[in-house]
């Protein structure tokens, strides 16, 4: 690995990690927002635990990613994991936070932007997530785009996501992608999926059926110098999604209580994901928590597939 000393000096990489990368061997990103504010205590540690594993049966080694103490942390150990999982002080932080948590030594959890940044500066190109965010309904006038799809465009990483919550604007996310050159590709299905829903009323842009067809197009978009990232959507599977029909109104509803309250920026997907739990009784966090282990699961087989284009 070659990495260059200035940016190794604030760099910690596990070293099970380590040792994969060197031998070329596949490792997936896993992002830690959704451990301190997609989630509640202990379901958020548990599922973190969980996922991890599921990459490893996979055959993959997992690179949960976080910023602590200033320093860039590439795998956790479990007492970093219950850390997120836990103290309140953890911020959120996106790509414009990195040099302000890393200069004056702070803690924070990253969303899939700062994650995939973090995952590209130590050559990790597949990242398993929840959803990603997008384009926030009413974005005309609040011009609330999340800074996970300009990550997409830049960042040579494929994220594999369930999709995109219909608490976005799912159809401007889809443009957004498209003039910023990003693929986005759903796996076995011609639909774009929803996050907690399989249906989400648009058609996926481009698909593909494998795994290692989803490979191929990773290795030929970065061998023509395409640079920037994949979005591989990944339908959340029949039996533990809730059906859009269902879910709309409970969106519409977490929406409104947003509204009521005032709140803006990077505060909004939190609160709704907390809010929409309490709507749906607790059946939401379920929902979510399968769509990520289905996340991961598809991540490592990608990561492996892709790894035998870099031998
Ligand atoms: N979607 C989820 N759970 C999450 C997030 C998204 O289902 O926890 C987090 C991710 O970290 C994502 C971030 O990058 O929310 C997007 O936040 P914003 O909309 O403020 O960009
Ligand atoms: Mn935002």
């Amino acid at each position: 690995m070659n990495i260059n000393p200035d940016l190794a000096a604030i760099m910690d990489i596990h070293p099970e990690v380590f040792a994969a990368l060197d031998a070329g061997r596949p490792v997936v990103a896993l992002e830690s927002t959704i451990i301190s504010h997609g989630m509640p205590y202990p379901q958020n540690v548990q599922m973190a635990g969980e996922v991890e594993q599921i990459v490893r049966d996979n055959g993959a080694t997992p690179a949960t990613i976080a910023v602590l103490g200033g320093r860039l942390k590439i795998g956790l150990s479990p007492e970093e994991l219950q850390l997120l999982a836990t103290d309140k002080t953890v911020q959120k932080i996106s790509t414009r936070d990195l040099p302000v948590t890393v200069a004056l030594g702070r803690n924070g959890a990253t969303t899939v932007a700062s994650t995939m940044r973090i995952a590209s500066l130590a050559g990790i190109r597949v990242f398993a997530t929840g959803g990603t965010g997008g384009v926030h309904r009413g974005a005309e006038h609040s011009m609330d785009i999340s800074a996970d799809l300009l990550e997409l465009a830049h960042t040579d990483v494929c994220v594999v996501s369930a999709g995109v919550k219909s608490i976005l604007d799912i159809g401007l996310t889809l443009e957004v992608l498209e003039t910023q050159g990003v693929p986005a590709i759903t796996l076995g299905s011609d639909e774009f999926p929803a996050f907690y829903s399989r249906q989400s009323g648009f058609k996926s842009p481009l698909s593909v059926q494998t795994e290692a067809e989803a490979a191929r197009v990773l290795h030929a978009k970065w061998v023509m110098g395409l640079h920037g990232g994949v979005l591989l959507a990944n339908p959340i599977p029949a039996e533990s999604e809730i059906p859009a029909a269902d879910m709309n109104p409970h969106i519409q509803q977490a929406l409104k209580d947003m509204d009521a309250l005032g709140l803006t920026g990077k505060d909004t997907t939190p609160y709704l994901l907390g809010r929409i739990v309490e709507i749906t009784g607790g059946k939401s966090l379920e929902t979510n928590i399968a769509l990520v282990k289905n996340n991961a699961r598809v991540a490592a087989r990608v990561a492996a597939e892709y790894a035998r284009f870099c031998q």
